[in-house]
């Protein structure tokens, strides 16, 4: 489809000689809460129809950058006007005032190097927050201190038992360790998969940085670099989801949700439930991509996960139609998309296995199962496929690697052409308006920092950067969309640890999901009182957000959310600090 021309064609000028009639003087602007790189683009936006230009000054005083009003736009994702100023002119170090009418307006805009560091480690910091079978002390977590939940030692087999439908007690496996997936308590191997992929990326493509950082949490391995040693406490509880034969379980969970408590009061009986397909590829992908990432590290651990690895793919291979289907009896997260067909799984898998062991049958798979134009989400891992032969060239034949460059290009010149026309500077596409619509911008967000490898052309960056402003503050609600950042963050996300631990602050670093028209969690009928107020009426995507702890369609948090914006705040960071 023609992206481009379908969303410019929602972008409609107002006649600006009509329009200019100064009638909403003084609206606050709509920017990056945290600043700017001294070289990145800056954009900010400004709801309403001023006449008056605006006036950038320095803390004394002086203007440093003044521009006339520009054409008003509409954002049809809102349903705003707006005008949009490009200040990226302003690359002196400084904190700076914005000023219209000679009027202050908004808060201080921030320029200097390093302005996400902070929000890189506290986005990876989460994943702390979010382990399983251990107590969070004080030293490392603060105020969100917390008794350890969740031991699952003895996690049930699904459909072993009695309860669930099996003649005896149930086969008991252990399956400890691992991150709790989001709001809830349940470990899933799909979400798992790609969150793994997105934080190992940060150090397979920028290393250096992420050893310069650190977020304090407990040392078991202190050998390896810090960001290491957090995947691994995930990639140990995966393990213990492979089955004898290969297979990997699909979750371990509860079989329904457990309400608001913490961690340590959720005690129901919980199940390792069905090998599947998709999440025994998932793990082979990962698991062989850390083979590679570790195996300078430590080989041991390395060639036991490669070993992992082929053994699942091999399963896959004699089950490829084993696709999950959530029980009639469990209500916990399904991590299936309808449309499932595995194809972008094995591919996956395939790119990742021929990486870590140059076997020539990985990559006739490869070759047999073409790219296609989609992802990067749980449920469709095709494009993570796509980084990994575009950007691992020297391995890959040379036809599977333009097949791979083509896809990885011709998703980011889409959204380049989008984030450069729209009313708000953001390169999203009609369908990133979805559960976890955040996640959807962070991951357009690494397409395009992926471009930016392989070209070294700056542009990408910017539609980079418009994704990050827009998560930060350059949206309708001028919030960041993560806890604890810029001046106005969400502070009821949906999120049980950060409902009942009596604290009042929520954990820190954790990016909601966004607004979207889903309306999933919304009392429509009148008639679910725990459900959501209609915080959807307008029908514009852009705005059906509310920071509300009933909203777990648009204020949850989640591991595959965090992990692409730690990527894309630490690949902004890594490429213009270096
Ligand atoms: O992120 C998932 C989204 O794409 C789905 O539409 C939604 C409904 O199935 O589920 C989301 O994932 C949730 C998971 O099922 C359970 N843990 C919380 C996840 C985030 O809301």
């Amino acid at each position: 489809m023609n992206t481009f021309k379908s969303v410019f064609g929602m972008c409609v000028a107002v006649p600006a000689a009509i329009s200019l009639l100064a009638v909403s003087a003084g609206a606050a602007p709509l920017m990056n809460q945290l600043g700017f790189a001294p070289d990145a683009e800056k954009t900010v936006v400004f709801p309403g129809n001023d006449a008056n230009g605006l006036e950038v000054r320095d803390l004394s005083g002086k203007t440093v950058l003044k521009l006339k009003a520009p054409d008003v736009y509409e954002w049809d994702y809102s349903g705003e006007e707006v005008q949009t100023f490009d200040i990226s002119a302003v690359k002196k170090p400084g904190t700076y005032r914005l000023f219209r009418g000679g009027e202050y307006v908004g808060t201080p805009m921030v320029v200097a190097k390093n302005v996400y560091d902070d929000l890189v480690k506290a986005s990876l910091k989460w994943f702390y927050y979010q382990r399983s079978s251990m107590a969070l002390e004080p030293q490392y977590a603060g105020k969100w201190a917390r008794a350890a939940g969740h031991k699952d030692d003895k996690v049930i087999v699904y459909g072993t038992d009695k309860a669930t439908g099996g003649k005896g007690k149930g086969t008991a496996i252990k399956s400890q360790r691992g991150w709790y997936d989001a709001g809830d308590y349940g470990k899933y191997i799909v979400n798992s998969g790609i969150t793994v992929f997105t934080l190992l990326e940060i150090y397979e493509h920028f290393p250096k940085y992420a050893d310069s950082l650190h977020w304090n949490i407990p040392r078991e391995f202190p050998k390896y670099p810090e960001l290491l040693e957090e995947v691994r406490y995930n990639l140990d509880w995966m393990l213990t989801m492979q089955d004898k034969d290969g297979g990997v379980y699909h979750k371990v969970s509860t079989l329904k949700f457990s309400g608001s408590v913490l961690p340590e009061n959720d005690v129901a009986q919980r199940y390792a439930i069905i090998k599947n397909v998709t999440a025994t590829l998932d793990f082979a992908a990962v698991m062989a991509q850390a083979s590679v990432v570790y195996a300078g590290i430590d080989k041991a651990y390395a060639d036991k996960m490669l070993k992992a690895a082929e053994k699942a793919y091999a399963w896959a291979k004699k089950n490829p139609e084993a696709f999950y289907k959530q029980p009639y009896d469990v209500q916990t997260g399904s991590y299936a998309p309808g449309d499932e067909n595995g194809k972008d799984e094995f591919r996956w898998a395939a790119a990742e296995l021929f990486r870590a062991t140059k076997k020539k049958e990985y990559q006739e798979d490869l070759k047999a199962n073409a790219f296609t134009a989609n992802g990067a989400w749980w449920g469709d891992v095709n494009m993570l496929a796509a980084f990994r032969v575009a950007l691992d060239s020297a391995d890959f034949e040379k036809e599977l690697v333009d097949a791979a460059k083509k896809v990885v290009m011709n998703e980011a010149n889409n959204l380049r052409a989008v984030g450069d026309t729209s009313a708000y500077r953001l390169p999203a596409f009609p369908w990133s308006w979805n559960w976890g619509s955040n996640s959807a911008m962070a991951n357009n967000g690494m397409v395009l920092v992926h471009a930016y490898l392989l070209t070294g052309d700056k542009s990408y960056l910017d539609g980079a950067q418009q994704c990050l402003d827009y998560l930060l503050g350059k949206n309708p609600h001028d919030i960041t969309y993560v806890t604890g950042f810029g001046y106005r963050s969400p502070r009821n996300p949906h999120h049980r640890p950060s409902e009942s631990d009596m604290v009042d602050d929520p954990v820190p670093g954790m990016l909601v999901g966004g607004p979207h028209l889903g309306k999933q969690d919304i009392n429509l009928d009148g008639k679910e009182s725990w459900k959501c107020p209609n915080y959807a009426a307008s029908d514009k995507p852009a705005l059906a957000y509310i920071d509300n702890r009933c909203s777990y369609a648009t204020n949850e948090v989640a591991i595959n959310w965090n992990a692409p914006l730690a990527y894309l705040a630490a690949a902004l960071e890594a490429i213009y600090n270096k």
